[in-house]
């Protein structure tokens, strides 16, 4: 059975949703952040980084990046879809999206306010009229779903700002899985 380290609506999130997506059997282990979880010589053992999620494969490895543990799931779990299988321009372009969402998107929120509107207004323009980010549902529509959750609520944008953004977030929001993770983590906080 797979195993994540996580800490509550924090990156991790994006692999919980995953793991529920794809019916993938598996045990949560909580590591608040708000509690230094992350920091403790026991986890730092388990990641070196100090960061979730982690992931315990069945092999016995641990698994880091968020962009690692939703490509390993969605591959060891084929029936869900969550990859595009085979379509090399469609691999790449949900590639491309989840290096966009870890660097450009998330890494945008340690150099300040601006950056995070440029990314999203990027973002926002790259997702354009399409329902999910490659045109299906993909990992990079979860990826892109956690970033946009977490960092919304607090950015000085009027609704109407990012519509495509918010249109993804409400479909993802009215995916059982995604609900699902949610309600779980919330007991967390
Ligand atoms: N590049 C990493 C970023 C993960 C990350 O930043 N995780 C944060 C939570 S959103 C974390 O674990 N922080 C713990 C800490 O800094 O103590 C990934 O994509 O997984």
């Amino acid at each position: 059975m797979l195993k994540l380290y996580f800490s509550p609506s924090s990156s991790s999130l994006a692999t919980h949703i995953a793991l529920i997506e794809c019916g993938a059997p598996h045990e949560l282990d909580a590591r608040p952040m708000s509690k230094q979880q992350t920091r403790t010589p026991e986890y730092l053992a388990i990641n070196p980084d100090g960061k979730v999620p982690a992931l315990l494969t069945e092999g016995g490895r641990i698994l880091t990046e968020v962009a690692a543990t939703l490509y390993y799931i969605a591959r060891k779990y084929p029936a869900a879809g969550l990859w595009p299988e085979g379509d090399l321009e469609a691999e790449a372009q949900v590639i491309s999206w989840m290096s966009f969402v870890a660097s450009t998107m998330h890494g945008s929120r340690a150099k300040g306010p601006e950056h995070v509107a440029t990314a999203f207004k990027v973002a926002n323009q790259r997702l354009g009229d399409r329902q999910w980010a490659i045109g299906r549902y993909s990992i990079a529509d979860i990826h892109l779903f956690r970033v946009y959750w977490r960092f919304r609520p607090g950015m000085d944008a009027p609704l109407g700002t990012y519509p495509a953004l918010e249109a993804h977030h409400e479909r993802m929001l009215a995916r059982p899985a995604v609900k699902k993770a949610l309600e779980i983590e919330k007991a967390y906080e």
